[in-house]
């Protein structure tokens, strides 16, 4: 198979972009009066203008082909066929079929996969409505009131970046907490004022053996036993989701109340799976239903759109223009949007575990960068912060701003004055401010190179009408697809994670160790056995 860096549209795109290096977007946009309205695609409900970028007709063509030569469209179709497209762990990866609707066919060695995504979305529904309409009860004969999801990575960030997304939507009698640390300080301070008879822990870890979630989950068992007294308490106040049953049951947890999902779902593309039943309680299913639906016409859009329409290729490859050929090390993601608080949080756990990876899908080590730093904050508050640096910096980054026509707290003229952010902050970034025009302001000629603005940073704009839950599906599944694009080309597999189990792996071994009456044997390099001596000469007993 040819090299990525051999590959004659790579070639092509080094020589374009040694020439593109010295043009400006001033200039784009001065020759061309229709950039603004040509450099624009949608689909389901997204709008997007990615002409503020670095790019001609010229790259977009190399950059599609690109994608041709790297074979992006049969991969696409691999994935969407159900092939075990994650090779180092043997599975399929089918998030696209947990928002197929009902009815749909995809079958994954000789089973239709849809009929069971349903069976599970049905009982996560009549369970929520239960708890919503106040008909579930606690041990006690209390309706449940607080909803407590125990879980980390992938089974806490896109519930709680979804929650809070959503939020407008959601049942406002219900308190809904997330805790994913196992520092002790992240479950006391979230359970601190609840009274454990109106409470609900959902333990959602599709492994069900993850040290911080298992942990979690053993202390908020305590505490409610500690004050309702009785182990059959435990059926009423926690149910779980997993692929794991003898370790959900193993627990206590009474099986007819496990959410399953399966293995070719991964843990960070998985909240739209039982993963998302807190989601579900707060915001009803039938706004989750809707959230699946964006999801699937984005995924719709992605299967079908031709290439230099569909919105997950475009984004992908304007991402890789710049990581690869203009050494951008960082992206960021800037909703202006209060309700997307947690969304770079959520983005930057699915593009970095995803494509943080250094060897090919064949075990070569690669000789390009892959994945970005993902990074960012709600507008207009990093406007106050860190966009200095994105604006007079030294450091070239890609930014994407997402905003929205409408608002859905309308109060006067807030919404107006947002917005005018997106539009004025992409609009300085692009187009800068040149010496000449901030000595015409009257500057003095030493004050002047510091108000000068170099401009041509790139940045796309995503818009939608209003945030709603469809439109939260197709901005997620937007990204999930242009990780995947990335992927694609760069050769990788976007869906293990074996930094992550690594992780997993070494804190276990040291617990012990930490734990022991006496002083261990400890056979770590100096620093840790020394650090590891210290921590137990200094720490308090619990
Ligand atoms: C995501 C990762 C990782 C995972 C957590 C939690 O893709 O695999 O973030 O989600 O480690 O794992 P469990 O759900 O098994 O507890």
């Amino acid at each position: 198979m040819t090299r990525l860096t051999d590959q004659p549209a790579w070639q092509a795109l080094q020589a374009h972009a040694e020439a593109m290096k010295t043009v400006h977007l001033r200039e784009l946009f001065a020759t061309d009066a229709g950039r603004g309205e040509k450099y624009t695609a949608q689909g389901a409900g997204l709008f997007l203008d990615y002409s503020k970028n670095r790019v001609t007709d010229e790259t977009l063509l190399l950059l599609l082909q690109l994608a041709e030569q790297t074979g992006v469209a049969a991969k696409k179709g691999a994935m969407f066929a159900g092939e075990r497209i994650n090779v180092t762990e043997g599975r399929s990866v089918l998030h696209v079929a947990l928002r197929m609707p009902k009815g749909s066919t995809l079958m994954v060695e000789g089973r239709n996969v849809v009929p069971d995504v349903h069976e599970v979305l049905d009982r996560m529904a009549t369970f929520a409505d239960r708890v919503r309409a106040g008909s579930w009860l606690g041990h006690t004969g209390q309706p449940i009131t607080n909803i407590v999801n125990i879980g980390i990575g992938g089974s806490d960030l896109g519930p709680v970046m979804a929650y809070e997304g959503l939020k407008f939507y959601s049942q406002r009698d219900l308190t809904v907490r997330f805790v994913s640390n196992v520092d002790g300080t992240d479950l006391t301070e979230k359970i601190r004022d609840l009274d454990p008879a109106r409470t609900l822990f959902i333990v959602s870890s599709k492994t069900f053996t993850t040290q911080e979630t298992m942990t979690n989950a053993a202390s908020a068992r305590a505490w409610l036993l500690a004050s309702l007294h009785d182990e059959a308490a435990v059926a009423r106040h926690f149910v779980a989701v997993s692929t794991n049953a003898g370790a959900v049951t193993g627990f206590g947890i009474d099986a007819a109340n496990m959410f399953g999902f399966w293995d070719w779902v991964g843990g960070r593309y998985s909240m739209d799976s039982a993963i998302g039943l807190s989601l579900m309680i707060a915001a009803g299913p039938g706004h989750f239903h809707e959230l699946l639906a964006g999801f699937h016409e984005m995924d719709e859009h992605f299967r079908t759109a031709p290439p230099e329409k569909n919105l997950p290729m475009l984004l992908g490859l304007i991402g890789l223009w710049y990581n690869n050929f203009f050494d951008a090390q960082t992206v960021a993601i800037l909703p202006y949007d209060q309700y997307l608080a947690y969304f770079s949080a959520y983005l930057q756990q699915l593009d970095m575990e995803s494509n943080g990876k250094h060897v090919t899908l064949g075990g070569q080590t690669v000789d390009y960068q892959t994945g970005p730093v993902i990074w960012g904050q709600p507008g207009t508050n990093g406007q106050h912060a860190f966009y200095q640096l994105i604006h007079q910096g030294t450091k070239l980054i890609p930014c994407d701003f997402i905003g929205f026509m409408q608002t859905l707290n309308p109060l006067a003229p807030h919404h107006d004055l947002l917005m005018a952010n997106v539009f004025a902050q992409t609009e300085a970034l692009a187009f800068g401010k040149t010496l000449a025009e901030v000595q015409q302001g009257g500057v003095s000629a030493e004050q002047g190179p510091h108000r000068v603005f170099e401009g041509n940073r790139p940045t796309n704009t995503i818009l939608a009408d209003k945030l709603t839950p469809r439109i939260l599906g197709a901005l997620i599944a937007l990204y999930e697809h242009k990780v995947f694009v990335q992927g694609a080309v760069w050769d990788i597999n976007s869906f293990d994670q074996w930094g992550v189990e690594l992780g997993k792996v070494l804190a276990s071994q040291i617990v012990p160790e930490l734990r022991a009456a006496s002083e261990p044997e400890l056979g770590h390099d100096s620093s840790t056995n020394a650090l590891i001596r210290r921590y137990r000469a200094g720490r308090r007993a619990e």
